[in-house]
């Protein structure tokens, strides 16, 4: 396949917004479109093709947007559907296209049809929610599942008499897909976004809509690829747009399942496995971080080899439910902008399409939260109420959201040195990282070895190097604990990316075929790293290289 007739999805890189920490246009504190709409040249100069757009819906902001009071507005905070129109055209002047979330498995429960199937079991809308009756022994819930953020998954509302699902919180009931008019509903819905002209959906959790609530099966439930593949029919078929489910257990095996070629689902999705390896099975994301660079390795290199052929894969270390990368894998102190260029490098160069999320371009990096009051993270504040009742220790629970909570990512954009980091002339909604006085947009792009700088020569580098979108993947010394390595190889391209994720210095020998004759290095983080005659490579804390032949 030649890069005309790739779709454009396989060689862009995308960006992510969550619009509520991005930029504030009218002092109120939150982030808005006419904000990211005064952003975009920092988009377009940094090369991404499209934006996923965190949810923009009208909401009243219980989960920031992931619970949707009406689908076919935008919420009052972040502007109007004129804005949004407006964001798509001004998008589109730069060659960036606009991807929506699609949260379709559950909505708010200030829904209209949230409101009115709590009125009456009389209506159509009583049958958009999951409802159950109490279970005669106990006159109690149909089951203790407990939900994502805290309480019980199972709410019972007196005027129906009935419990209704809410897999993550009580005010996010779950959407019954079981129902075809819930389903024709929500197709009219995604089919009036896209006659605007974007340029595909992200979709939540999606692996979540054919779930089986009474046999407990929740992800990847029975009906889930049917949903999926009648979703395709109904909506995305023959359309040129991208779409990425965000799927927390799918697998190498289980991948194929959505994006295969012949499945008509979808176009990608989001591995979670290497995101999940790092937290403790039973205390989750609270928990102690376990990363471990060899598992870390083994779970990407699994879904290069389950996708190298059919599907395709795409590739991030960041978004707005994660810690920010540099503070989770590297170093975040006196080696903050090496190991943000090394873990940019090394995610970047493997098969697939690239995802940034805001602020990582400039090596943002988590917060410290000493009062609890400072965290605005729903499912921090849920899970704090649940574990603490669990006889969790206060302290050790707080420390885990520093260290791997939610709102390390939703602290505001850092644009510049000034009040609240230039996001906004009011009070932030949440509070500005400390940090922004060093660590902001305007110093980093004025120094020709920022971050900045090193991402858009590496988003360059993706244009002009079809060896990146097109080559095979080696994995080289899979068990180094402290080295991510590997080859790719394209039509007598090749290219050879070597990272250390190591805090000092470490040696490798590079293989023979490798970095000899008519190799160049196409970008590294320090100017210094080369590869001796006796073909060892001797890397520094974090340093990390791309060398090409023949690019
Ligand atoms: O995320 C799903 C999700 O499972 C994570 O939010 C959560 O961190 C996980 O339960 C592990 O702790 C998506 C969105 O990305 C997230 O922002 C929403 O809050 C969630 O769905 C509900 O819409
Ligand atoms: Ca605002």
């Amino acid at each position: 396949m030649t890069a005309d007739t790739l779709p454009w999805w396989k060689t862009a890189t995308g960006y992510q917004i969550y619009p509520r920490s991005f930029c504030d246009s009218n002092g109120d504190g939150i982030g808005d479109i006419p904000g990211i709409i005064s952003k975009l040249d920092h988009l377009a100069d940094l090369g991404i093709g499209f934006v996923w757009l965190s949810p923009v819906y009208a909401s009243p902001m219980r989960d920031n947007g992931y619970d949707i009071s009406d689908y076919r507005d935008i919420a009052a905070e972040f502007g109007t559907l004129a804005d949004f129109d407006q964001l798509v055209a001004e998008a589109g002047k730069r060659d960036i296209r606009i991807v929506m979330d699609l949260v379709v498995n559950h909505c708010s429960s200030d829904h209209a049809w949230f409101q009115r199937a709590c009125e009456t079991r009389d209506c159509p809308e009583h049958d958009y929610f999951y409802w159950r009756d109490p279970q005669p022994s106990t006159n109690g819930p149909p089951d203790d599942q407990r939900a994502c953020f805290g309480g019980p998954a199972w709410v019972w509302v007196e005027s129906v008499g009935r419990y209704y699902y809410a897999h993550f919180g009580a005010q996010q009931p779950d959407l019954n897909w079981h129902n075809p008019a819930l389903r024709h509903d929500i197709y009219d819905m995604m089919n009036w976004w896209l006659d605007k002209g974007i340029g595909g959906f992200r979709m939540d959790v999606i692996e979540l809509i054919g779930k089986d609530v009474d046999a407990r099966h929740y992800y990847e439930g029975p009906d889930m690829h049917r949903f999926i593949r009648e979703m395709h029919q109904k909506c995305l078929k023959g359309r040129d747009v991208m779409t990425v489910g965000e799927t927390w257990a799918a697998t190498p095996d289980t991948a194929l399942g959505y994006c295969g070629r012949d499945r008509a689902e979808l176009d990608m999705v989001f591995n979670f496995n290497h995101i999940q390896a790092a937290w403790d099975p039973h205390q989750g994301r609270f928990g102690p971080n376990l990363f471990d660079l060899v598992t870390h390795k083994m779970i990407l290199n699994d879904w290069q080899v389950a996708l190298a052929e059919d599907g395709w894969n795409s590739l991030y270390l960041s978004n707005h439910d994660l810690p920010r990368p540099v503070s989770h894998y590297a170093d975040d102190g006196d080696y903050r902008v090496r190991s943000a260029k090394m873990l940019g490098l090394v995610t970047h160069m493997m098969k697939g399409t690239p995802f940034i999320y805001q602020g990582e371009e400039i090596g943002m990096t988590n917060v410290r939260f000493d009062r609890f009051e400072q965290f605005r993270d729903i499912e921090t504040l849920g899970q704090f109420k649940d574990q603490i009742a669990a006889g969790k220790d206060p302290q050790a629970f707080i420390d885990g959201a520093n260290a791997n909570g939610r709102d390390n990512a939703r602290t505001p954009m850092q644009w510049d040195a000034g009040h609240a980091a230039g996001f906004t002339q009011g009070t932030p909604w949440i509070d500005v990282n400390p940090n922004h006085r060093s660590i902001n947009l305007d110093q980093d792009r004025a120094d020709p070895d920022g971050v900045f700088a090193f991402y858009r020569n590496m988003i360059a580098l993706r244009r002009n190097a079809p060896v990146i979108t097109h080559g095979d993947f080696t994995l080289l010394y899979d068990e180094h604990p402290d080295v991510f390595a590997y080859i790719r190889r394209w039509q007598g391209q090749e290219l050879l990316v070597v990272a250390s994720f190591a805090a000092t210095s470490v040696e490798v020998k590079v293989p023979d075929a490798v970095g000899a004759d008519g190799w160049t290095c196409l970008l590294s983080n320090l100017p210094s790293i080369k590869i001796g005659a006796d073909r060892k490579l001797r890397l520094a804390p974090f340093a990390a290289a791309a060398w090409g032949k023949g690019i």
